[in-house]
């Protein structure tokens, strides 16, 4: 099985147009609170390489990390959630077109991994990125977060559930949690392959 992703910090960055050309890079998509940070962390086995937190918005600005060896060029990038009420429209305007600045416009980028609460199931900013998502020319893969929410009785019907509402099937949504490591090792899996490919 994968071992910890070898991952390290590059730099933050406000605009995507400002980052360097690299060889290829995924995105960690999905709604504020949702748990990417956390996830990236799981992946790296490191508890603060990213910066999460209990109130959303911990993420705000496009956040490089670089797998392997320095200077590889093969990125995982943590962008801004969406849909974090609280924040004023302006931040959200603001948080929302540097995430789809990069989404649209970035040419390493080979894949996105599209996180969707597992507790609480796809929501409607959710659906709406599934929906722009689906515009770009760009691999998908659904993962569904903090599965050690959920109680074990529930998990089966939840899964059907939550892929349902996504309008794909069950196989295709890799469920996980970054708290206690369920499908983590499968997901450095698919990183590092579509980081190489
Ligand atoms: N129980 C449980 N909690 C989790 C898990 N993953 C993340 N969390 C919690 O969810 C909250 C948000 O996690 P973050 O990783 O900061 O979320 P984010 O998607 O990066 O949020 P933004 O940066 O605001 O977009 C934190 O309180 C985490 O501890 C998980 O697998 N299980
Ligand atoms: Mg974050």
């Amino acid at each position: 099985m994968a071992g910890p992703l070898a991952l390290r910090f590059v730099s933050s960055y406000p605009d995507a147009r400002q980052m360097p050309d690299t060889a290829a890079e995924i995105a960690l998509v999905g709604r504020s609170n949702v748990g990417k940070s956390s996830l990236l962390n799981a992946l790296a086995q490191r508890k603060q390489l990213a910066r999460t937190s209990k109130t959303p918005g911990a993420t705000r600005l496009i956040n490089a990390f670089e797998l392997g060896t320095e200077g590889s060029g093969r990125w995982l990038v943590d962008l801004p959630g969406y849909g974090y009420a609280k924040a004023s429209k302006a931040e959200q305007a603001r948080w929302s077109s540097m995430a789809e600045g990069y989404l649209a416009h970035r040419a390493p980028l080979r894949g996105v991994l599209h996180l969707i609460d597992g507790e609480i199931g796809p929501t409607g900013g959710d659906l709406q990125t599934v929906a722009w998502l689906d515009g770009l020319d760009l691999p998908v893969t659904y993962v569904a977060t903090k599965i050690d929410k959920v109680r074990p009785s529930r998990r089966g019907a939840r899964k059907a559930e939550l892929a349902s509402k996504l309008g794909t099937d069950r196989g295709a949504v890799q469920w996980t949690s970054a708290a206690k490591g369920t499908g983590i090792a499968e997901l450095r899996a698919l990183v590092s392959a579509l980081l190489h490919a």
